[in-house]
């Protein structure tokens, strides 16, 4: 069995992913660590600031980690309220896992990259894995720069260092913190209260989106994948759906059929006009036979079912 560590576990897909980890591969394989004092889940869990390269290494030794899950990242929006932490905890944190894998001290690497890596220079639709990129938030620049570290410490150490370019991650377990997609898991909550939601996009507004559920089967294949069959180590495009809050709403009131929505865009409007509308992953599907689950309804069906249990 291998032993495990999970780097932002209480997070949004942190905290999914840990149980999901933690069921398949035993309980006392899996660490959990955040930089909370107090974890979401139950289960082994180490308090750490993984800007602390010293902390980090002494908990890989500990535990005698060899897969690291390196999920702690500041998102867009609060992003662009903080452009200097997030370029320092979003680079920082990476490194340090990096060097892990430089040393030898650990076997295998994921890192989470994102739509946000492409701009406003992007073609809109099925976006090839190629894409021009040039993104304008201070996070999709720390993605792009983080999937140019991953193909470094790949090219030049061996470091097998595997990511994806997850789109929006929509679940019902934990809340999302600080992202231009949360609107999607937000709406939700407030359907199932028999509130009014004010959404902060347009909508119109078209994004690239995967039910949490598809997101760590993606990420379960891609880290149990042969390594010679990875052709992309800076990082793969990943499709689920894509929807606008208008959809999105309009599905909800099939189940909620008196639930509104007020538009209320703010600055997260121009991130989200920034991004792409939908992505063509087939790079993911021909080298590690990635292929989605969820459409919408049925999300949204599971989402409903889930917040109201
Ligand atoms: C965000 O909205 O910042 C994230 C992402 C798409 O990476 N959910």
């Amino acid at each position: 069995m291998k032993k495990i560590l999970v780097i932002g576990s209480n997070g949004q897909l942190g905290t999914e992913l840990f149980q999901v980890l933690s069921t398949k591969f035993g309980s006392k394989n899996v660490i959990a660590s955040d930089i909370s004092a107090y974890s979401q889940n139950n289960g082994l869990f180490e308090q750490l600031d993984a800007c602390d390269a010293q902390g980090l290494a002494a908990i890989v030794q500990r535990h005698k980690i060899q897969h690291v899950y390196h999920l702690a990242a500041i998102l867009s929006a609060k992003g662009e309220q903080n452009p200097v932490q997030s370029w320092d905890l979003n680079m920082k944190t990476l490194l340090n896992v990096l060097e892990l894998g430089r040393k030898g001290m650990v076997e295998r690497i994921f890192w989470p990259s994102s739509i946000a890596v492409f701009g406003p220079d992007t073609p809109k639709e099925q976006t090839d894995q190629h894409a021009v990129t040039n993104p304008n938030t201070v996070y999709g620049i720390s993605k792009l720069a983080g999937e140019k570290w991953c193909q470094y410490y790949f090219d030049k150490f061996g470091v097998d260092v595997r990511s994806v370019r997850y789109p929006g991650l929509v679940g019902h377990k934990a809340m999302p913190g600080g992202g231009t997609t949360d609107y999607a898991i937000e709406i939700f909550h407030k359907a199932v209260l028999n509130q009014s939601y004010d959404c902060f996009l347009g909508p119109e507004s078209s994004m690239p989106m995967m039910y949490m559920d598809d997101a760590i089967r993606a990420t379960l294949l891609l880290m149990e994948a042969p390594s010679n069959e990875l052709k992309i180590r800076t990082s793969y495009n990943l499709s689920g759906l894509s929807f606008t809050p208008a959809a999105l709403a309009a599905e909800i009131q099939i189940h909620y059929p008196n639930f509104q929505v007020n538009y209320k865009p703010d600055f997260r409007q121009a991130i989200a006009d920034s991004w792409p509308s939908t992505i063509d992953d087939q790079m993911a599907r021909m080298d590690w036979h990635w292929q989605q689950s969820f459409d919408l309804p049925k999300m949204t069906l599971e989402m409903l079912k889930g917040l109201q249990r």
